[in-house]
Order: C-alpha cells, then sequence, then structure tokens
C-alpha cells in the first residue's frame, strides 16, 4: 500500500502525465507532409492558352498564378500569403498546377480552405477541383483521381473542405489543383488560403483507470480500440515523457497499456 504523501505524490504525477501527454499530442496531430501552396512555384502551371509562368502577372489575359501576401478575402479574414489561381480570362476557362510526382504517405489527408478575394463582387463563382494522377508507366497515360470538386460562389465564408487520402496511399503520382470558370471569368479572384497534405488526427486516448502495481507504482490504464492505434498513439502521446512504459494484450478486443512511474517511497 502506498503511504499518504506516496498516494498524493502519485495524484500528482498523474495529472502531470495527463496535461503534458495531451499538450505533445496535440503538437504531433496535423502535422503537415506536403504544403501545396508553398510548394506553388514548384508547380507547371498552364490554361487554356498554353504554359504560364510562375508567378503570373494579375493583367495576364491567359490566367495567372501568384501569391498575394497579406490577402483580405471574401470573410473579411487577413491571410498572410494566399494562392491566387485566376482562369483564362473565357468563359469555361480554366487553369492548373501540376505539382512534382511523389508517393502518397498513409495516415494522410488533404485540407483544402477556398474563397474568394475581397471585392470580387460580380463573380458567378467557379470550380475548384484537386486531382492525384496516378503514374503507371512511360507508356500509359495516368490516371486520375479526383480527390475534391468543389464549386464555391462569393457568399461571405470560406469553404473548408477535408479529404482522406488512404486510398492513395503508396500510390505515385502527382498532385493537381485546377480551377474552372463556369459561365464567366469574370472576377474570378479564386484563392486558396490553405492546401495541404497533413498527417491524420487520431482519437484521444482515455485514461480509464488508475491503480498502482506491487511495487507501488502508479499506473495508468488506457484503451484503445486496436493495436495499431495503441501502438501509433501511444508512443505519440507519451513520447520522451513516461520512460518505464510496457504493455499487455488483456484480451484479443481490449488492448491495455500499463504505463507506470515510480513514485516517492
Ligand atoms: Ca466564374
Amino acid at each position: 500500500m502506498l503511504n499518504k504523501k506516496s498516494r498524493f505524490s502519485a495524484l500528482i504525477l498523474l495529472v502531470s502525465i495527463i496535461a503534458v501527454s495531451r499538450n505533445a499530442f496535440c503538437a504531433y496531430a496535423g502535422s503537415t507532409v506536403y504544403d501545396l501552396i508553398s510548394h506553388a512555384p514548384d508547380a507547371s502551371w498552364s490554361s487554356g492558352a498554353g504554359v504560364l509562368p510562375f508567378p503570373g502577372n494579375p493583367a495576364d489575359n491567359r490566367g495567372f498564378a501568384l501569391f498575394v501576401d497579406n490577402a483580405f478575402l471574401e470573410d473579411g479574414s487577413t491571410w498572410q500569403r494566399v494562392l491566387e489561381t485566376h482562369p483564362q480570362w473565357v468563359g469555361g476557362g480554366w487553369i492548373m498546377g501540376a505539382y512534382p510526382q511523389q508517393t502518397v504517405q498513409s495516415n494522410v489527408q488533404l485540407i483544402v480552405r477556398i474563397e474568394f478575394l475581397s471585392g470580387a463582387t460580380g463573380t458567378d463563382g467557379a470550380r475548384f477541383d484537386v486531382y492525384f494522377d496516378e503514374y503507371r508507366g512511360l507508356n500509359v497515360a495516368p490516371l486520375r483521381h479526383t480527390i475534391l470538386s468543389q464549386v464555391a460562389t462569393l457568399d461571405d465564408r470560406l469553404d473548408l473542405v477535408t479529404k482522406d487520402l488512404d486510398y492513395l496511399a503508396g500510390k505515385k503520382g502527382n498532385f493537381i489543383i485546377y480551377v474552372n470558370a463556369g459561365q464567366t471569368s469574370g472576377r474570378d479572384w479564386a484563392v486558396w488560403a490553405e492546401a495541404r497534405v497533413e498527417t491524420k488526427a487520431l482519437p484521444d486516448l482515455v485514461i480509464a483507470e488508475v491503480r498502482c502495481d506491487r511495487n507501488n507504482s502508479l499506473i495508468g490504464v488506457i484503451d484503445a480500440p486496436e493495436p495499431t492505434h495503441f501502438l501509433t498513439k501511444f508512443h505519440r502521446y507519451f513520447n520522451g515523457y513516461a520512460r518505464h512504459c510496457c504493455h499487455s494484450i488483456a484480451c484479443a478486443r481490449l488492448l491495455q497499456l500499463e504505463c507506470f512511474e515510480k513514485v516517492a517511497t
């Protein structure tokens, strides 16, 4: 049994573990794997008028892509840097950027936040697409996967879209962002405030039980839905903090983890 001082120390330690581990987890979740905005200069840009430079020129009627710094957007927010992609200045005009070939990691998702620059009054909206062109060899056309296709209008709000990329994990190919003007291209000041591939956040672990073991060590028992979740989540959760950890499989459907720290004796 623990004496009073030990019990108090154990309680403080447990609270510390929970607090620190939650903070550690929050810092891990949603890590950017590939930012389509900052990498925009690496993409190959084109429209119906042919190849386009990056950055483009806002007076170029072939369409243009460029960074806009301190951008004021339709919802009233200001962003340090967004990517503007204006389609060619014709009805049904479009613009696209094809990013360098890469292999999609597992456990990632695409996050996109789209809208228009403030003052785009008169635009009839635009369609924002993101594709992944899967590479299938030199003599075979790539297989296009449409990750998202979102029509946005000037509605004083940002459209946030999240797409799971698990079905593309391990595939090699090119991400492509594309904007189509729709009926008219007038004031299609289309911007991507966010566009990135990031790691998916796992659900929070819950400390289900606290008890002491035979050596008067504090034990936190954590339930996890399945081993993969447990293994990845636990190491992220406690990485570098709890030095004395072990785990055991209590039964087929419930994996329990016992993590203990020596407390004052
Ligand atoms: Ca339009």
